[in-house]
């Protein structure tokens, strides 16, 4: 039987989330559901940075069972075989002579445009509909990641969680000493004063911060003396390892042994979700503030059944930190340390219950069969 074919169009608008949420999407698109996945990338060297097998300099590639294609290269003039499906990341367009093509085929692929991750209610009424092309004759239906059975779900890849507890499973968590944290954010003015908090604190920590993370922060506290990759630094009862870019599933690694996640934008927002550790988030910077309404609506739903003292510690510091007041982000932090066990264990139970909703991979599987 003939493969569907999918193709997945990706534009890098910066950092590594538009690249790191279409390649892992297509990774599960080939491994899990035996489709003929194509992903068309404008930046090819920003995948390279988490897959280091792929070669920016290369115009077609397999790797991990997908076909990897530049932007730049997509036919201008004839698309010579349409595919089944397409998937459109982040509402990047399409080219111009694909969107010619599908509008003369009959029928056309079936165009799904894949959305920002929001936890904010009004996503849960758009998910699914269908948006009629105002030039072309076609219709573009929108895919809303989320939280709750009434939106597209969250990318989870099959035995990812088995595959975390058998990780965990070896590592010594009685003796959690030194505490270990992960640092992925975005340049934050406050943790100049979360480190001097960390390295003064009563207890030894460990932070892994991946290489070209907070190094501003680092070159204040540090007096330009930023670590490199493989390198670290210890002040007081705080141990700083700067680390290499890893690959998805290292990164996952990283986030399944530490005891306090930072992470940011989307795709590591998720990945500390099916971590369920104690975690931080600082969502991608939007105009109007408006990314403090997806962090504000996300802790709404996520802080519900927690014990007032973890969630108010949990809320006190996610907005210390992201206001980038680094005296209330210090002083937060106590609180906040002190409940990283109940919020593991809150964790494995939010966890769960996202483990139960419709996979957003196999929900798109499924509704392209459907449609097709
Ligand atoms: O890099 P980001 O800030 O990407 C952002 C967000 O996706 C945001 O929503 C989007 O609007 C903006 O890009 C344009 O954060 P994010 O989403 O966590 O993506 C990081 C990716 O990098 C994720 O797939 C994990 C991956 N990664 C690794 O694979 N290895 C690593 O060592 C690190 C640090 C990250």
């Amino acid at each position: 039987m003939n493969r569907l074919r999918w193709d997945v169009f990706c534009r890098v608008v910066d950092n590594y989330g538009d690249a790191g949420v279409c390649w892992r999407l297509a990774r599960q698109l080939a491994a899990e559901h035996a489709l003929d996945v194509t992903l068309w990338i404008d930046r090819v060297a920003t995948l390279a940075r988490f897959q280091p097998e792929v070669r920016p300099d290369v115009p077609s590639q397999s790797v991990a069972g997908v076909t990897l294609r530049h932007l730049a290269d997509a036919p201008t003039t004839g698309v010579p075989a349409l595919p089944d499906v397409v998937i459109e990341g982040f509402g990047c367009g399409l080219p111009d002579a694909y969107l010619a093509a599908m509008a003369q085929a009959s029928p056309p692929p079936l165009w799904i445009n894949l959305e920002y991750l929001s936890a904010e209610p009004w996503v849960d009424t758009v998910h699914g509909l269908a948006s009629p092309q105002p030039r072309l004759p076609l219709e573009r239906f929108f895919w809303f990641p989320g939280f709750t059975a009434h939106t597209g779900g969250l990318i989870r890849e099959a035995r990812l969680l088995d595959t975390r507890d058998a990780f965990a499973a070896n590592l010594q968590e009685q003796a959690r000493q030194p505490l270990r944290v992960t640092l992925f954010c975005y340049p934050n003015r406050a943790l100049p004063a979360l480190f001097d908090a960390w390295s003064e604190g009563d207890e030894p920590l460990v932070c892994a911060i991946p290489e070209g993370v907070a190094t501003a922060a680092l070159d204040e506290w540090l007096q330009g003396n930023v670590p490199h990759a493989g390198q670290s630094f210890a002040r007081g009862r705080m141990q700083l390892d700067v680390l290499p870019f890893a690959t998805q599933d290292a990164f996952d690694r990283m986030l399944w042994r530490s005891d306090v996640n930072f992470v940011r934008g989307e795709d590591s927002f998720v990945r500390a979700q099916w971590a369920a550790r104690a975690f931080v988030w600082q969502p991608y910077p939007q105009d109007e503030n408006a990314h403090r309404l997806k962090m504000d609506a996300f802790l709404d739903r996520y802080a519900t059944d927690l014990d007032l003292r973890s969630s108010a510690a949990l809320a006190a510091f996610w907005q210390a930190f992201n206001d980038e007041d680094g005296a209330r982000t210090a002083a937060a932090w106590a609180p906040f340390r002190a409940a990283i066990t109940d919020l593991a264990a809150h964790g494995r139970r939010w966890g769960e219950r996202l483990a139960a909703l419709p996979e957003l991979t196999a929900g798109l599987v499924g509704f392209a069969r459907n449609r097709l």
